[in-house]
């Protein structure tokens, strides 16, 4: 028998890459249900060869769901995390709604997969900010090589780290700026055509913006909470795929040969580091890919023991759909959830 699962935010970029990647992956579900807000009821959505009514959340009765895959915002979550929860289906939750809660795991398989035991106390499962889970992808068998000190993120987030009108903003203004109409802006501060925003999520006290703060907060609950972090968030004008520019100063020695080898090793990642023309990953051909990109490793001669790396992930992939689903698959498969009985 398998599990029931429930997509909530299904007619999304996320929701819909979910669906994609249950289907490719063979997830042993007997069922899948798409749903999201009453607005969407009634809407359709592919799921492999079959196609999906939208049902309303709110509607929706997880009383025989095993898992909820929930990227429905993070008032949506925090509002319904807890009351499915509580009937006894797992939410894995993809907002940033209960990432920091001590009683929520955070999970990217690949860094800390053991630290889902604790889910059972709210039944809710937390998945990182895109930018932070290609980052500690990266970072986690160096970490385990050398015992990283410091890292100093700059981030290239593409528009769709903002949802479906983001990207319907980058490409109607990058038509306009060839069709001489007015440039207008909605959902970016400024322009994003032809142009780079330092800017993402809110401001907070301190200066730097909650996208910021998340690289760092999340890669300490995830990795170790010794390492220091500090990051730069900025969105440019690409459609899928954040890339990042990653400096790190670690306290043992660790050459960029040695870098290299080990990451050509770890779990998620895939290296393509050419030192010549085209020798290197750019978002574009991480678009639709479930791996953590790694170029242009070398050496930082500036600080003692110091790498840079160019690290790139498909943002709606590793950032978010398919570490949700990977998140399910270690449920199912170090049998943390037993299918619920059902009525045939
Ligand atoms: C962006 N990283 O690129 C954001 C999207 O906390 O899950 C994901 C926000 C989050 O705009």
């Amino acid at each position: 028998m398998g599990y029931k699962i429930a997509i909530a935010g299904a007619t999304g970029n996320v929701g819909r890459e979910i669906l994609d990647i249950l289907d490719e992956r063979g997830f042993p579900a007997d069922e899948v249900v798409a749903l999201a807000s009453r607005r969407s009821q009634g809407t359709e959505v592919s799921f492999g060869d079959k196609t999906l009514k939208v049902q309303a959340l709110e509607n929706y009765d997880f009383s025989d769901t095993d898992i909820c895959l929930m990227s429905a915002g993070g008032s949506v979550s925090k509002d319904w995390a807890p009351k499915i929860g509580a009937k006894g289906c797992v939410v894995i939750d993809n907002s940033s709604a209960w990432r920091y809660d001590a009683d929520v795991p955070l999970i990217v398989p690949e860094v800390n997969a053991d630290a889902i035991i604790g889910f059972s106390k709210k039944n809710i499962i937390a998945n990182p900010n895109c930018s932070t889970a290609q980052l500690v992808v990266a970072l986690k068998p160096l970490h385990d090589a050398a015992t990283i000190k410091r890292v100093v993120v700059s981030t290239y987030q593409s528009v769709s780290g903002a949802g479906k009108d983001a990207m319907e903003e980058l490409f109607n203004q990058t038509r306009a700026v060839f069709v001489n109409d007015p440039v207008e802006a909605h959902k970016f501060t400024k322009r994003i055509a032809f142009n780079v925003i330092p800017h993402i999520d809110v401001f907070m006290e301190d200066g730097y913006t909650k996208e910021e703060w998340k690289v760092l907060a999340e890669t300490k609950k995830m990795l170790d909470p010794k390492i220091k972090v500090t990051c730069t968030a900025v969105r440019v004008p690409v459609f899928i795929g954040h890339s990042e520019s990653v400096n790190i100063e670690f306290e043992k020695p660790i050459s960029a040969d040695e870098a290299r080898d080990i990451l050509r090793e770890a779990p998620g990642c895939l290296v393509i580091d050419k030192r010549e023309d085209g020798g290197y990953i750019t978002p574009y051909e991480s678009a639709g890919e479930d791996a953590t990109y790694i170029s242009r490793i070398r050496e930082d001669a500036t600080v003692e023991n110091g790498l840079n790396l160019w690290v790139v992930a498909d943002n709606l992939r590793k950032g978010a759909a398919l570490n949700a689903v990977q998140i399910a698959e270690v449920l199912v498969n170090r049998r943390l959830i037993q299918p619920k009985k059902r009525a045939a």
